[in-house]
C-alpha cells in the first residue's frame, strides 16, 4: 500500500465545561486531524496532543512540525505492507509519540478500510461492546464535585475517576464515599502531583477502597512508585510514566504498578498500544484505555483498541456529549446502554466524518503529495 497524499487539519472546538487537572485548566480541544489517501480510500487519524506541553513534551505546533518535516516524507518514501511497518519506520526518531500516533492511526484506519474490516477487527479486538467510565476534573468545591458525581452515577458510568491535587484529595474522596457508599467504582488521578514526602496522605486514601490511584508521583518515575506501591493496599496505575512496552516491562518487574492506563498517543500509536496490551496480558496486569479529551476520530480509535481482551477495566472513553456540543463524527458517539458503547463493525473507525463540523472548527490546513515532495530531509533508512 502506497500512501499518495496526506492532509493535516488543525481544529479548535470548545469544551462543554472547563477541565481542570493538577497540570492546569483546558477550555478548548485543539488538535490535528490527519487524512491518509490510497486510491479511492481515505484513513483518518487525530493527534491527541495538548496545546501546551504539560502532559508530555509535545504541543500542537511540534506535532505539525514533526509530521511535516520528517514523518510524512518518510511515509511517502516506501510501500506499507501492514500498519505495523509504520511504527518500525518511525522508531529512529526519539519520542514525539503523539505526532507518530496521529499518522500511524490514519494508516491503520486506511488499512482496515482497504481490507473491508473494522478497525477493531484489524487490531484483533474481541469485544462487541466496551464499558466506559468518566474522568472528572477538579471542581471549585467539594459540593460541586458531589453534584457532578451524582449526575454521572445516574447516567450509568461504570467507573468514576476524580482528579486530585494537593489540598483537594482526602476530603473530596471521603465525601464521595460518605454520600454514595462503598459500591461506587471509584478511583483518583493525581497527574504526578505528589512525592514520597506525601506518603502519609496517600496512605489515607487506602481507607476509601479505590479501584486504583493513577500516577501519584513524578511523570518520569518508576522507582518511587515501586516504594509507594509496597506501602499501599490500593493498586497504583501508571499513565505518564509508560511510553513504551519496555517501560511497561520494567515497571511491572519493579512492582511500580498493578494496572496500566494505555493511551494510544502517549505510546506512539496503535501498534505499540497493542504491544503493551499483549505484554500486560502475559504478566497478569489489567489495562484500560485512557483519554486525552479526544474529538470523535481519536475517540473512535480508542473504542477500537479497547475492544482487545485485556482491556478489562472501564476506560475514559466517554460519549461525545460529555465533552462537546458538536463532534466531528456522525452519529455522535453515544451509549448503547448506560455506561456501554458498541464497538462499530463498519469498515475502519466505523463513524462517518462530519465535514461541516470540521469546517466550523478549522484553524489551518495543508495537503502533502507523495509525487510533489519538496523536502530534502534525510531520514535514516529504517
Ligand atoms: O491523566 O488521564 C489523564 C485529560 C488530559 C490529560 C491527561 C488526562 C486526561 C483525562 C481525561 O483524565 C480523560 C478523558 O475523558 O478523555
Ligand atoms: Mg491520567
Amino acid at each position: 500500500m502506497k500512501i499518495e497524499r496526506v492532509d493535516l487539519q488543525r481544529i479548535k472546538i470548545p469544551l462543554n465545561s472547563p477541565f481542570e487537572t493538577s497540570m492546569g485548566v483546558e477550555t478548548h480541544k485543539e488538535c490535528i486531524l490527519v487524512r491518509a489517501y490510497h486510491g479511492p480510500h481515505v484513513g483518518f487519524g487525530e493527534s491527541v496532543v495538548m496545546d501546551v506541553p504539560v502532559y508530555n513534551e509535545e504541543d500542537v505546533d511540534t506535532v505539525w512540525y514533526m509530521l511535516e518535516k520528517y514523518l510524512i516524507p518518510q511515509l511517502f518514501s516506501r510501500e506499507i505492507e501492514h500498519p505495523d511497518d509504520v511504527s518500525r519506520m518511525f522508531s529512529w526518531m526519539r519520542r514525539n509519540h503523539m505526532a507518530k500516533a496521529a499518522l500511524e492511526g490514519a494508516v491503520w484506519d486506511l488499512y482496515a478500510r482497504v481490507n473491508g474490516m473494522s478497525l477493531s477487527q484489524a487490531l484483533g479486538g474481541t469485544r462487541s461492546t466496551i464499558d466506559v467510565g468518566v474522568s472528572i476534573g477538579i471542581e471549585p468545591t467539594v459540593e460541586k464535585l458531589l453534584e457532578r458525581v451524582e449526575g454521572f452515577i445516574r447516567d450509568g458510568y461504570k467507573k468514576i475517576k476524580v482528579k486530585i491535587k494537593p489540598g483537594f484529595d482526602v476530603e473530596p474522596m471521603r465525601a464521595i464515599r460518605q454520600k454514595f457508599g462503598p459500591d461506587v467504582p471509584l478511583m483518583a488521578d493525581a497527574n504526578s502531583a505528589y512525592t514520597l514526602q506525601d506518603i502519609d496522605m496517600l496512605k489515607e486514601l487506602d481507607d476509601f477502597g479505590l479501584i486504583m490511584i493513577e500516577q501519584p508521583l513524578a511523570h518520569d518515575d518508576i522507582i518511587d512508585h515501586a516504594t509507594l506501591q509496597r506501602e499501599l493496599k490500593t493498586p497504583i496505575c501508571l499513565d505518564e510514566s509508560i511510553h513504551t512496552a519496555e517501560d511497561a516491562r520494567k515497571a511491572i518487574e519493579l512492582g511500580s504498578c498493578r494496572i496500566i492506563n494505555i493511551k494510544v498517543g502517549r505510546v506512539g500509536g496503535l501498534t505499540d498500544a497493542k504491544k503493551i496490551h499483549d505484554l500486560c496480558q502475559s504478566k497478569g496486569i489489567p489495562v484500560w484505555c485512557g483519554g486525552m479529551l479526544e474529538a470523535g476520530i481519536g475517540r473512535a480509535h480508542n473504542i477500537a483498541i479497547a475492544s482487545l481482551s485485556n482491556f478489562s477495566i472501564p476506560g475514559d472513553t466517554s460519549p461525545s456529549h460529555r465533552y462537546f456540543a458538536e463532534d466531528i463524527v456522525t452519529p455522535l458517539i453515544d451509549f448503547a446502554a448506560p455506561g456501554v458503547l458498541d464497538v462499530p463493525t463498519a469498515p475502519g473507525i466505523g463513524f462517518a466524518i462530519n465535514e461541516a463540523a470540521i469546517r466550523d472548527a478549522l484553524v489551518e490546513h495543508k495537503s502533502y503529495f507523495a509525487n510533489r515532495q519538496s523536502t530534502t530531509t534525510v531520514i535514516p533508512n529504517y
